[in-house]
């Protein structure tokens, strides 16, 4: 056993994006496309001399190859120990969680999320630093630069490690620590929730159905909700993680769980349903014939926060992402707590927390949390929606008609505009920027603008800038529209735009939100050119 030096030479292209580096299997089955990348995060890290580091994917094809890439160069880059979970797996939530209850040094979580599994998928890997959570910024700018000057990588050329089951061994200097993947965040979710109370809830005939969409989820959901809380089998389906994900496509929203959402309409349907994402960090919540938009979900979740054991203290504050609704925010008002608004993606989060300023917090794509760790958590958040039934005896359909009778309904939709060429995205986004200046007081329908920007984030801690986060067209009776470009797909552009419209009126609180939204959407088409710029007349997904 002995440790190599490989010279190298730069790929161009390795940026992370919203969320960790992102791409085709085949590119980063290419020789040294991983290495390359790793190195660089290794490089721009202080030395690993005498620290813990945490290692785990969401079992996707190509975990197992990394995997075993990954532990050899953390032995010859002089790391002492490196956690990692049986098999491989570890969930994103799980991987902060040991990161903080060990306090690791950082952990590297094999994933691309909700993007597709397989050999014709994509693959990806992100670094979390010593919080628990994604590297901020500067550091995926270091990543990214150091990966542009590489010429060498370090390796030891012991041969694979058997990871498939929990127990010691060495590897050069390091030691690999292979544990169950449920157990520590099995202890952490029975410190925070009420199972006494939802395990009468399932004693008393609750029905639910968890669709972990053959991905990472599956092992936790089974071990938690049906073994300790008592679910009947079968509570979880699509439960074992498959390498392609039994070829679903792991994003946990209306048109990727159709079934689920089908199923919730029919005289069979539980009273609750949820999904989660490849890499279990997302939930779709549902009713019986009705998705909770995750907007109103993370308002709901903090109305009611105080009635959860770990959070009855209260909350100390709140934030969402720029384009999530701000129902959230009349909450907090009502709470006379802060509401932070922050940049699309979990990194910014991080620092509010850290800070103790804020205790929940979510995005519109399906991810919710707290600072229990630095990422967003799937299960957790099913799991408060369950101890909120069990103590309210309320279903979710009767808590969120409640929710908007007081605070009102923000109506919310995201229309995604996939695979559109990249110069056509940047020009529509381009002739959008040059057009704000002029916008604030036009009228459109029934609505005037009162505001219209380049949304740029100041940390209130770090006081770092982020420039350029999505263009935001707010109007006077609250509606907001939003564009902004994804920073997670792999193939062409992928045009977001977020709309929402506030309505007071509890007589209107059962339209279809695509019709509360209409005028809103034409009047989107008429700011940006959206058909003309996309080619497209109609978006390709809306959630
Ligand atoms: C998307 C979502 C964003 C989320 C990110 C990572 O990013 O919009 O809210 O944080 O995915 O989620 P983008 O740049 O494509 O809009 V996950 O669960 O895929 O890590
Ligand atoms: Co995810």
């Amino acid at each position: 056993m002995s440790v190599q030096t490989v010279s190298t030479t730069s790929f161009a292209g390795q940026e992370p994006g919203t969320s960790g580096l992102r791409k085709r299997v085949e590119v980063f089955q290419q020789a040294r496309y991983l290495e390359n990348f790793v190195q660089s995060i290794f490089d721009s890290l202080d030395s690993l001399e005498g620290k813990t580091l945490v290692l785990g994917g969401d079992g996707r094809f190509h975990n197992r190859a990394a995997i075993q890439i990954i532990l050899r160069m953390a032995a010859a880059n002089g790391c002492d120990r490196i956690m990692i979970g049986q098999n491989g797996i570890l969930s994103t939530p799980a991987v902060s969680c040991l990161i903080r209850k060990y306090q690791a040094y950082g952990g590297i979580v094999l994933s691309a999320s909700h993007n597709p599994g397989g050999p014709d998928g994509d693959f990806g890997i992100k670094f979390n630093i010593s919080n628990g959570g994604p590297a901020p910024e500067k550091i995926t700018q270091a990543i990214y630069e150091r990966t542009l000057s590489i010429t060498a990588y370090r390796i030891s050329d012991a041969p694979p490690v058997d990871i498939s089951r929990p127990g010691t061994t060495r590897m050069e200097n390091m030691e690999i620590v292979v544990i169950d993947p449920v157990s520590d965040y099995a202890e952490m979710m029975r410190a925070i929730f009420d199972f006494d109370a939802i395990r009468r809830l399932f004693a008393g005939g609750f029905r639910m159905r968890l669709d972990a969409m053959n991905a990472v989820c599956g092992p936790y959901a089974t071990r938690i909700i049906e073994s300790e809380l008592g679910a009947p089998v079968g509570t979880v389906v699509h439960e074992v993680p498959l390498e392609d994900f039994g070829g679903h496509h792991p994003d946990p929203n209306p048109v990727n769980a159709h079934e689920l959402v089908a199923y919730m309409k029919t005289p069979a349907a539980p009273d609750f349903a949820a999904a989660t994402d490849g890499d279990a960090d997302r939930n779709m919540i549902l009713g019986q014939g009705i998705v909770l938009t995750p907007s109103d979900s993370l308002a709901i979740l903090a109305a009611h926060a105080t009635r959860i054991p770990g959070y009855a203290g209260g909350l100390a504050g709140v934030a969402r992402s720029m384009p999530t609704s701000t129902a959230v925010d009349r909450v907090a008002a009502e709470m006379n707590i802060p509401c932070f608004e922050t940049p699309t993606g979990w990194k910014f989060f991080g620092n509010l927390m850290d800070a103790g300023k804020i205790t929940l917090c979510g995005e519109e794509s399906y991810g919710t949390s707290s600072a229990h760790i630095r990422e967003k958590d799937g299960l957790w958040a099913i799991l408060f929606w369950l101890n909120l039934i069990a103590v309210t005896g309320k279903s979710v359909n009767a808590l969120a008609s409640q929710h908007w009778a007081h605070y009102g309904r923000n109506y919310y939709s995201r229309h995604d505009y996939e695979q559109v060429r990249e110069d056509k995205a940047n020009a529509l986004m381009r002739a959008l920027r040059e057009k704000l200046s002029a916008l604030p007081g036009k009228r459109y329908a029934t609505r005037a603008v009162t505001l219209a920007d380049d949304f740029c984030y100041l940390d209130p801690v770090d006081h770092s800038a982020s420039e350029n986060q999505g263009v935001r067209i707010l109007f006077s009776d609250g509606a907001r529209i939003v564009f902004r470009l994804s920073g997670t797909g792999t193939v062409g552009a992928t045009l977001r735009i977020y709309y929402e419209c506030f309505e007071p009126d509890t007589r209107k609180h059962d339209d279809d939100p695509q019709i509360a939204l209409a005028s809103l959407i034409a009047t989107a088409q008429e700011i940006a050119d959206i058909a003309g710029y996309t080619g497209m007349s109609a978006p390709t997904v809306i959630t």
